[in-house]
């Protein structure tokens, strides 16, 4: 392919992509399958890679990438982004309509919901988005682009290419990727997120877009801030023109002629507001002629045109019966506050998670007490605030002991959450088991979730050395499993014996011990047993294992359960000793950065080999990198890896520097 040829079709793609995507995440109404896309989006990263200059911003493939260093550059808003007057009653709403109505007897009014997120400007130059910025106070806001960009349904390119326009829009977390969320946090014991809106601020003001991509953030858009087109007269035409852009736009907006009307139209929206898939906090009423709007005129701190009508939440009172203790997949012990069911926005409901102790401790919930209840984000109940103690009720403390087990559940240094320390508590042997055959751990091919779930159902394992007792027969018994099968578990369970040390350690599932510390403590000490009896100032002595780590590594090694587990381990012949040969220092001092599809190395393979000269390896692109390895599909690093001018190796290049 030429450059040129290669030119039209990136063209091409990039219009199809984004055709498809507007489709799909603006509206709602996708025309090809995912993995046809899939394809089409490889095709174009392929070019691009092979072409990097043909890389515009506009581009499918760049919507995550550029980490942000350091704060996040002001903005200073040209139109300032106001914000609105709150009425909390009909008769408020009744008082707006006279003040405007006084001035315009004939005012038309739009109503449409608010959206409880956070509120952002997004400017386009050319048809090519260029810049977004939070609200901030009004008048200055934060550059948050890069995040911003990770949003689907924010085109990065609109469907005219308009000289220029600054859009507004609100930015919210759906309520069940909020769900998600906050059980990801709960289960991690970090700290969740109160509310959606919460999460969507957080989400937005990470360091690292890829953080924001995966937080499942939308948007609506809902004002036209400046724009060099003229012509557009009242609010409704333009949010009909925002759509037409290709901008997933506030999701109704009805226009009405009397107040009657709007209030009927509140009414409504208070009725619908519990069945949406994202957090309303009212409904904004707006004179809809922006000529009316400019005779109306703002006071120095809102619009006199437009008012928010705020719902008041739905609480309800009821009595906490039980706070209830379980353990969860990662050993964190989550209580529970079990109450006397009531009915709340919807639908009734009788416990609501309590997050942790220090959650608990806050609020002071007890059990007996008399406590108030709403629904976060409308779907997960959450106690708001304690009305009175039982008598005699004492605060409640999470088990010094795991409940499922019996041992001890201790909370470590910076954490949230307790956790149960047992590794082989039932409630987390799953997922050390998962974790002990995963790839980047012992590698034993076919033995992943459901066969293992299947084989701790039934009994057959209880513990990680378990697996190597396993026989060709215990696999027959299980469903789906035939004479070939069985073989092929059986010997690769086999062959995983030989692994090197550092899989092992890794392997063992040890908290804050990656699969990168697990290359430097088998490194470091050379076997197992050295490591077992390393001490805390021998661990923090090592570069790169910090005081957390090294205390982690001695807390997991002096339980009995691991001392036993280890004596099992070792018993049914597994490695345990460092197999990495140490070549020569050429590397020393080298950071690499590997990106894209090698045609023969795999990344770990690419990596095993850089370190095994000295070198190290890194996630991310940065003035520090000394080579990019870059192979098919390269996206992000690989540019900026350009824009710094850092050199950028191929696998034969490679080669050449490891012969
Ligand atoms: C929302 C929302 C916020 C335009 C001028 C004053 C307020 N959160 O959904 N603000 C506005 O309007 C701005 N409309 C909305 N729908």
């Amino acid at each position: 392919m030429t450059e040129l040829e290669a030119a039209v079709r990136a063209k091409e793609l990039r219009d199809i992509l984004n055709y498809h995507s507007r489709k799909y995440y603006v509206e709602d109404s996708p025309e090809i399958e995912d993995d046809e896309y899939d394809r089409l989006q490889r095709e174009l990263v392929l070019i691009e890679t092979q072409f990097p200059a043909l890389i515009t911003p506009d581009s499918p493939t760049q919507r995550v990438g550029g980490s942000v260093e350091g704060m996040f550059e002001p903005v200073t808003h040209t139109v300032p982004l106001e914000s609105l007057q709150d009425a909390f009653s009909i008769d408020e709403i009744r008082a707006f309509d006279s003040r405007v109505r006084e001035i315009f007897p004939d005012v038309e009014y739009s109503v449409e919901p608010k959206i409880d997120g956070l509120s952002v400007a997004l400017e386009y130059e050319n048809g090519v988005f260029v810049r977004g910025s939070t609200r901030g106070d009004g008048n200055v806001g934060e550059d948050v682009t890069a995040n911003l960009r990770t949003i689907n349904s924010i085109p990065l390119r609109l469907k005219e290419d308009i000289p220029f326009i600054e859009v507004r829009g609100e930015v919210y977390m759906p309520r069940t990727a909020f769900a998600k969320l906050v059980e990801k946090q709960d289960e991690n014991g970090e700290k969740p997120f109160k509310n959606p809106r919460n999460a969507a601020a957080g989400s937005l003001r990470q360091k690292n877009p890829a953080v924001t991509a995966s937080r499942g953030l939308d948007i609506f858009v809902f004002n036209v801030q400046r724009s060099s087109e003229e012509g557009l007269t009242g609010h409704k035409q333009s949010i009909e023109y925002l759509r037409s852009l290709g901008f997933k736009t506030i999701p109704f907006c009805n226009k009405f002629n009397n107040i009657d009307d709007v209030i009927a139209e509140l009414h409504r929206i208070g009725e619908i507001r519990p069945s949406l898939s994202y957090d309303t906090d009212g409904a904004v009423i707006k004179t809809d002629s922006f000529a009316y709007r400019a005779e109306i005129g703002s006071t120095a701190k809102f619009p006199r045109w437009a008012v928010a009508f705020k719902y008041p939440p739905e609480e309800k009172e009821t009595t906490v019966t039980d706070i209830e203790v379980t353990v969860g997949r990662t050993g964190v012990l989550t209580p529970t506050a079990v109450f006397e069911p009531v009915l709340v926005s919807g639908s009734t409901v009788a416990r609501a998670t309590l997050h942790n102790q220090d959650y608990i401790d806050e609020k002071d919930i007890r059990i007996g007490d008399r406590i108030i209840i709403r629904k976060a984000g409308e779907i997960i109940p959450e106690v708001v605030k304690v009305v009175s103690h039982a008598d005699g009720s004492e605060p409640f403390r999470l088990p010094e002991v795991c409940p499922s087990c019996g041992a001890p559940a201790v909370r470590e240094q910076d954490e949230a959450a307790v956790r149960c320390v047992n590794p082989e508590c039932p409630a987390q042997l799953l997922r050390n088991l998962i974790h002990y055959c995963s790839r980047d751990a012992m590698d034993i091919e076919g033995l992943g979730d459901a066969v293992l779930e299947k084989l701790t159902d039934s009994g057959l394992i209880s513990k990680i050395s378990d697996i190597y007792k396993l026989t060709k027969e215990d696999f027959m018994t299980l469903e789906g499993f035939k004479d070939k099968s069985s073989e092929n578990l059986v010997n690769a369970i086999e062959n995983s014996k030989a692994n090197d040390l550092s899989k092992l350690v890794f392997a063992l599932g040890i908290r804050h011990i990656g699969q990168k510390a697990g290359k430097i403590l088998a490194d470091h000490f050379g076997t197992l047993d050295a490591i077992m009896s390393a001490s805390l100032e021998e661990l923090t002595a090592i570069e790169n294992v910090g005081g957390i780590m090294a205390q982690s590594v001695v807390n997991f090694f002096s339980l009995e359960q691991t001392k036993s587990e280890i004596e099992e381990l070792r018993a049914a012949g597994i490695n345990m000793n460092s197999l990495r040969e140490k070549a020569d220092d050429r590397f020393a001092g080298k950071t690499f950065v590997l990106t894209g599809t090698l045609p023969t190395y795999s990344r770990n393979e690419a990596s095993e080999i850089i370190e095994k000269f000295g070198g190290k390896t890194s996630s991310s692109v940065s003035k520090k990198t000394d080579y990019v390895l870059a192979g098919e599909e390269a996206g992000s690093k690989l540019t900026k890896a350009q824009s710094l001018g850092i050199k950028i190796i191929n696998e034969d290049e490679f080669n050449e520097m490891i012969k």
